[in-house]
């Protein structure tokens, strides 16, 4: 029962995780923000929020999500498949929610890399959740009931954590966070 509850959580929730650690990846060239800065002296966004590595980690959590769906006849996890506007609004929503979180960030003085702890593990899934709620209503309501979203908020920090201090481990990423 929780080993399910377990399984179908991070199922639905992959192409939400697989854009902002592709984006690491993928990141690079210009800015969203295009290098403006604000009256409060800081960024809008800052260098670690581009638009190649937006557009990358999008298209990488599409087609993760349409790769899930070829792959569950065979695995069985007891989850309908993603509809398209699912399958862009996890990874968009995933995005926006750490672009928001950049935004926030530099609002309050913290510089580009700086931690903020809670808003870095849980913006991108809070946004990817309310997006697809949005876009694709019937499924979301079908998919995400309380028990799987209390798996998303619980499992979601420990996942954040443990990948991006991999990542750091493996000189990926400039941070552990
Ligand atoms: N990245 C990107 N575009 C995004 C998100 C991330 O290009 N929309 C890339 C950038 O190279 C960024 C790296 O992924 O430096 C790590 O992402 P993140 O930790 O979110 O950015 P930070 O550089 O830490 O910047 P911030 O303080 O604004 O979060
Ligand atoms: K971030
Ligand atoms: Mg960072």
């Amino acid at each position: 029962m929780v080993v399910e509850t377990v399984a179908v959580a991070i199922w639905v929730m992959l192409p939400a995780y697989i854009p902002n650690n592709v984006a690491v990846l993928a990141g690079g060239g210009r800015p969203i923000d295009n290098g403006l800065t604000l009256e409060d002296g800081s960024r809008v966004l800052g260098d670690g929020k581009t638009w190649r590595g937006t557009a990358v980690g999008i298209a990488a959590g599409l087609v993760v999500a349409l790769l899930l769906n070829r792959l569950n006849p065979f695995v069985g996890i007891p989850v309908g498949p993603f509809p398209v506007a699912a399958a862009v609004s996890l990874p968009a929503g995933a995005l926006l929610g750490d672009i928001l979180a950049s935004f926030l960030k530099r609002r309050t003085g913290r510089e580009r890399g700086a931690s903020f702890p809670l808003v870095d593990q849980l913006d991108f899934v809070v946004v990817a959740l309310v997006l697809t709620a949005i876009a694709a209503t019937g499924w979301f309501l079908g998919t995400f009931t309380l028990p799987i979203v209390v798996a998303v908020f619980v499992l979601t920090p420990i996942l954040h954590v443990s990948t991006n201090a991999l990542a750091y481990a493996f000189g990926l990423k400039d941070e552990p966070w």
